[in-house]
């Protein structure tokens, strides 16, 4: 990956998400300040993101894949996919309350997540390699907050910004993953007992599995690995939802059951 963004500059970049994830404070997009700024700038700041928040001895859970299908790229602006980190502190149990004062504009999303049995490595791994490594799959609502004003960013800034990467809820009912064709799964989002968004997991790049090989690949350009025992999100199946204080949110998912969550 090529940065071109000076190890200053990348610690002051850093410090700027820092801050705006931990005051819950929305922040102009990065390249308004640095245009030249390139993905690999992106991943470079998530990454000293990542270095800081596990020397404070924050726990990494596993990690996300983002803009994985063609609704959320609408959505969002932008056409490539994306990679953040999940920390134990992003965890929230099923049917819990979400606190709203510590986000900026949070949205929800409902996807599939792998639990890993074995490591995966390198820039091309397979779809069958990568259903060979999952020990189960799960559902999930991912609660993202994408720390730019407006929810508008490009590709770089969002990388920056950890894939928008701010809760996340697994729940419903472990499959094997042998056991379901999991890109056929019908998937409904609720908010306030009506059906919001819907669609079905090949949304996810055809195969939510295919969105763990690409998440592997940036993972090996970054010099990094899935290790065992990885929680990863495969992304968002759907678009996303906005949610505010009172709001409750259920995804109910063909074969794998349903997740809910509120926010107060
Ligand atoms: O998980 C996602 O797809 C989110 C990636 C970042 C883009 C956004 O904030 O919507
Ligand atoms: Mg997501």
């Amino acid at each position: 990956m090529n940065i071109s963004l000076s190890r200053e500059d990348i610690a002051r970049l850093t410090d700027r998400i820092e801050a705006a994830q931990v005051n819950a404070k929305a922040i102009p997009k990065l390249t308004d300040d640095f245009p030249g700024m390139t993905l690999a700038d992106g991943y470079a700041v998530q990454m000293e993101l990542r270095r800081r928040w596990l020397a404070q001895g924050r726990r990494q859970t596993g990690w996300k894949a983002g803009l994985t299908s063609k609704a959320k790229m609408q959505q969002m602006g932008v056409n490539v996919p994306s990679i953040g980190f999940l920390l134990a502190d992003m965890a929230r149990p099923e049917n819990s309350a979400v606190t709203t004062s510590d986000l900026v504009h949070p949205r929800v999303e409902c996807e599939v997540a792998f639990v890993t049995k074995t490591r995966l490595a390198g820039a091309k791994v397979t779809r069958d390699e990568v259903l060979a490594a999952t020990d189960f799959v799960v559902p999930a609502i991912e609660i993202i907050d994408s720390r730019f004003s407006g929810f508008k960013f490009d590709l770089p800034s969002v990388v920056a910004d950890n894939g928008s990467s701010a809760r996340y809820v697994a729940g419903g009912r472990a499959r094997y993953a042998d056991e379901l064709d999991l890109d056929t799964l019908g998937v409904v989002m609720e908010k306030n007992g009506e059906a919001v968004t819907m669609s079905a997991s090949a949304a996810v790049m055809g195969h939510p599995a295919d969105a763990i090989v690409l998440l592997v690949s940036v993972l090996h350009e970054l010099g990094e690995d899935l290790p065992v025992g990885s929680f990863v999100m495969s992304g968002g199946i759907t678009e996303a939802i906005a949610v505010k204080a009172g709001d409750y949110v259920t995804a109910r998912y063909q074969e794998l059951g349903s997740v809910s969550v509120r926010f107060v």
